[in-house]
């Protein structure tokens, strides 16, 4: 071993061994249990953040731990390589963005690398290359053969400038981010995705993921939003009849029809649309509402505004007229876009009943009690019918069903379940994505394009300039043959929107290479995932639409899964000190922690700091999620250059447990950093005798015979065993629990027991037998301690233990077993007491026998003080518990 710890030298070599031994390579083998250890691959947008090395650090943690446990595990990586930022990116810098992400990928891997990840590189994809769309295109068209995918208008933001449309997030305050003209809706056939037709299957199997957070669980649930509800017809006349048009209304509350006191739609519906074309200020207000926010989290909060359309409908039951009224607090394309609005149970009713002087009616009261009317609010529980006819007295659960019953007799209604959840429009306008295969003829419309043709290939050379898809421009790409009548026809411009491409590469990793099939019977060796990693900030659509792809694909007979991830875990996000001033007017101006002196206060906690360079007071912020905009984000490529990557592991891992949030301290690399040396330069000091020991032993690290009588023999090396025994059942236990913090903190127990055991014995004279006694205990001892640390700092780990002649690779070293006889205690502690009064306590052999026990409580330093040269009377031994000297 050398002297010193010098992290940057030893991970290159480590680095390197592992990359020539093709180490992390792997092949399907049925001989040993699988397990497919993902982390959700990054978007390559130029360099590695601290979320990603974290995220990346806790799936490498969990590869190496399954090897060591005996599976036989894969670990992959690739890049979500579409999308909007390499288009900003290339018109900012004028290079292609198929160019930028290359080299963003390329540096990436390298950073990869160098934090060395148990990866398996030879499976590596870019959802850019033609190799990978091409399977996702081949998918599109197998959907649009089944009805999965069809076409249908939808809206989208439009700037009337650059005659191009734009991202949700290109918008802002309403105005185009490049030009600031106001943006248009529009209207645009866009293919969708019909993963309504899953919604109710893919809420159920939440039930079979026990391996979930049920926070995940639960914004799943939400976001598909079942509703078991009730459709409600109006007539349009008093006098209607059965097959005459009708409005028709979803709702979740029923039996609280006779309370519904007008009618609401959206501006979008037709009725409202109808109403306008008479009346130019409904037409105004629509176009308003149209140009608002499409967000259900803006709708929810934006101020609710409406308008009386003139028209009016019947009331089903009663057959009393209600106005139609249309407000901004529909939604279009929710439940029919129309609701019987109940101001006395709905708080969106009550409010725009107040506001606008509509009627409000009660009709539902508190099971053991009265309403206080007027309502000072609206009164949403369930409770009793009153007011309400045939359902006085019915509970809300009765009158809901008998609702549906009824109003199904007279034709005016039924039972209804709905979804939030909508059909998932997948065109974009946009250039950097993976093109969707259809072409446009004239005489055969949207043809697809056959599967021979296949991949319509993405050009990489184009450069947008911000006016609109530069592919429309592009003769080479749009000018193509119909497929069918083979006259000159136009290729589809839009592209797929990226949440596409991230839906299926998990199972593209276990069947890499094949050019002749999307996925072939490796997925049935790999699949399903069985440990996923990744954000919260994925928990909904990305989960989601993986989750609905893979059911297709199981319905297609692609894949045998029904859900493609066993286990998901999301890491917390790591948090750094802000610093900020109030800048010139409204803005707030940042700095970046190492341009400020920090000021703390004795508990060490940060109160506030001055900016270096000008040695003004700076405002502290607290912690806050590392980013960009805050200028608190810590680059993890100068720590790695810096500490070297197990540090930057170590650090990752120690801090705190992979769920939780992680606060950024520079105390707290450095603190990794000193334990690491601290690891080696012990077992530096003693790695001869160690090396003399593997030979003998011939490297093996089972088998280990300790005396039974250690404890008597040598009271350190048992009690050192018996430390390191309990702190490795710690960490079995914990790793299988994920709380790698509590991990690392087993292995500095290790490393303290094994300090003091051999200090003791070194600075005693021991006779040879207590020597060999001890190289031993600490052959046995450092061969855990570097099993347990190395998932988490593989290299140094990796590095000692073949310097010590260990046999084999660390990397293939089982996990360490617990002795269970090590654990055994076997000293008791005695209370030592003079004349019945507590003087201390003594360790003796549990064993021990009275005679024993006597003579060491004659030679106890307490006994002898107090008992200060008088006459011993007698001994009383209580065994197990205590001995009393009487003088
Ligand atoms: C009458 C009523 C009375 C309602 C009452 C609620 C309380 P969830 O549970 O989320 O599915 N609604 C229906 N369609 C809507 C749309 N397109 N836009 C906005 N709101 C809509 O919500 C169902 C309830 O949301 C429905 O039940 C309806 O209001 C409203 F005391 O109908 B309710
Ligand atoms: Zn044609």
């Amino acid at each position: 071993m050398k002297p010193q710890y010098h992290p940057t030298e030893i991970e290159q070599q480590v680095q390197q061994d592992w990359a020539s031994a093709r180490a992390f390579n792997v092949k399907e083998d049925n001989s040993k249990p699988k397990y497919y250890c993902l982390s959700m691959f990054p978007y390559p947008s130029g360099k590695l953040h601290m979320g990603h090395v974290r995220n990346y650090t806790i799936g490498d943690v969990l590869s190496r731990f399954h090897r060591m446990l005996g599976y036989n595990v894969l670990q992959p990586m690739g890049w979500d390589a579409f999308g909007l930022p390499a288009e900003n990116a290339a018109m900012k810098n004028k290079v292609a963005p198929a160019k930028w992400t290359d080299d963003n990928i390329a540096y990436m891997k390298q950073q990869l690398q160098s934090l060395g990840f148990a990866i398996d590189w030879e499976r590596e994809l870019a959802t850019c290359r033609a190799d990978y769309y091409k399977w996702t295109q081949w998918l599109f068209l197998r959907m649009l053969e089944k009805g999965l995918v069809y076409l249908k208008t939808g809206t989208v933001n439009w700037d009337p400038v650059d005659q191009t449309v734009l991202a949700n997030e290109q918008v802002i305050d309403g105005r185009g981010w490049r030009t600031g003209a106001p943006v248009e809706k529009r209207e645009i056939p866009m293919y969708y995705m019909n993963i309504t037709s899953y919604a109710e299957e893919l809420l159920q199997a939440l039930n079979t993921l026990p391996g979930w957070p049920e926070r995940v669980k639960t914004m799943q649930a939400n976001w598909i939003g079942k509703s078991e509800g009730c459709e409600i017809y109006f007539p349009y006349h008093a006098e209607h009849k059965a097959g005459e048009p009708v409005l028709k209304v979803f709702t979740t509350r029923a039996d609280t029809l006779y309370g519904a006191t007008y009618v609401a739609v959206a501006p979008e519906h037709p009725l409202a649309l109808k109403a306008a074309t008479t009346n130019s200020k409904l037409t105004l207000f629509i176009e308003q509402c149209k140009r608002g926010r499409m967000t259900e989290a803006d709708l929810a909060t934006q101020e609710k505004v409406g308008m009386d359309t003139g028209l009016v409908v019947y009331h089903p039951l009663t057959n009393k007229p209600l106005a139609v009224w249309t407000a901004n607090y529909v939604l279009t394309g929710y439940g029919e876009g129309a609701v019987m609005a109940v101001p006395a149970h709905d708080e969106r009713d009550f409010e725009f009943a107040i506001k606008y002087g509509l009627p409000i009616k009660a009709v539902i009261k508190p099971k053991d009690g009265e309403l206080e009317l007027p309502l000072k609010s609206a009164f949403v529980d369930s409770g009793i019918c009153f007011d309400s006819e045939d359902f006085n007295g019915r509970t809300t659960e009765e009158a809901k069903h008998k609702m549906g019953v009824v109003l199904k007799a007279v034709q005016l209604g039924e039972s209804r379940t709905t979804y939030r959840l909508r059909d998932w429009g997948i065109s974009r306008q946009r250039y950097w994505g993976c093109p969707v295969p259809i072409i446009h003829c004239e005489a055969c419309g949207a043809v697809p394009v056959p599967d021979d043709q296949l991949p319509v290939r993405l050009p990489e050379n184009l450069v947008p300039d911000g006016s609109g898809n530069p592919l429309l421009k592009t003769p080479s790409f749009l000018n193509c043959e119909c497929p069918i009548c083979n006259k000159p026809a136009r290729r589809e411009t839009d592209t797929m929107d990226t949440f596409v491409d991230s839906s299926w590469y998990y199972l593209r990793f276990a069947c890499a290479g094949n050019d002749q099939a999307m996925v072939d019977e490796r997925v049935n060796y790999w699949l399903p995932v069985d440990q996923y990693i990744g954000g919260i900030e994925h928990a909904i659509l990305h989960l989601l639409y993986s989750r609905f792809c893979t059911k297709v694909m199981r319905d297609f007979g692609l894949v045998k899964i029904d859900e493609p991830f066993a286990k998901l875990l999301t890491q917390g996000m790591v948090l750094n000190d802000i610093f900020s001033r109030k800048g010139e007017g409204e803005g707030i101006e940042y700095f970046d922690p190492l341009e400020v002196d920090v000021e703390q206060d004795a508990q060490g906690r940060v109160t506030g700091g001055a900016l270096k360079a000008d040695g003004k007071p700076v405002d502290y912020g607290g912690m806050g999620t590392m980013s960009k905009s805050k200028m608190n984000g810590v680059d993890p490529q100068a720590i790695i250059n810096e500490y070297g990557a197990d540090t930057a592991r170590l650090f990752m891992m120690f801090t705190s447990p992979p769920e939780q949030t992680l606060e950024w301290s520079d105390a707290g690399v450095e603190g990794s950093y000193r334990f690491l040396r601290r690891v080696w330069i012990f077992i530096k000091n003693r790695d001869l005798w160690i090396l003399e020991e593997s030979k003998w032993r011939n490297g093996s690290v089972e088998g280990y015979e300790f005396p039974a009588t250690l404890a008597a023999i040598h009271p350190a090396v048992s009690i050192m065993r018996r430390e390191i025994h309990a702190a490795l059942r710690q960490a079995s236990f914990d790793m299988e629990r994920h709380q790698f913090n509590t991990v690392a903190s087993a292995v500095m127990k290790m490393l303290n027991a094994m300090q003091v055991a051999s200090s003791d014995t070194f600075d005693r004279q021991v006779d040879n037998a207590v020597h060999k006694l001890l190289q031993q205990g600490l052959h046995e001892g450092i061969s855990i301690l570097l099993r347990v640390l190395y998932p988490i700092a593989p290299h140094i780990c990796h590095t000692i233990w073949r310097d010590l002649g260990y046999a084999g690779d660390i990397m293939n070293a089982q996990w360490p077993s617990i002795d269970e006889a090590a654990l055994v205690q076997d000293e008791i502690d005695l209370v030592v007491q003079v004349n019945g009064k507590l003087r201390g306590s003594m360790a003796v052999a549990k064993d021990a026998t009275h005679e024993t026990i006597e003579t060491l409580a004659r030679s106890h330093p307490n006994i002898e003080k107090f008992v200060a040269g008088q006459p011993i009377k007698k001994i009383i031994v209580v065994p197990g518990r205590l001995v009393n000297v009487v003088v």
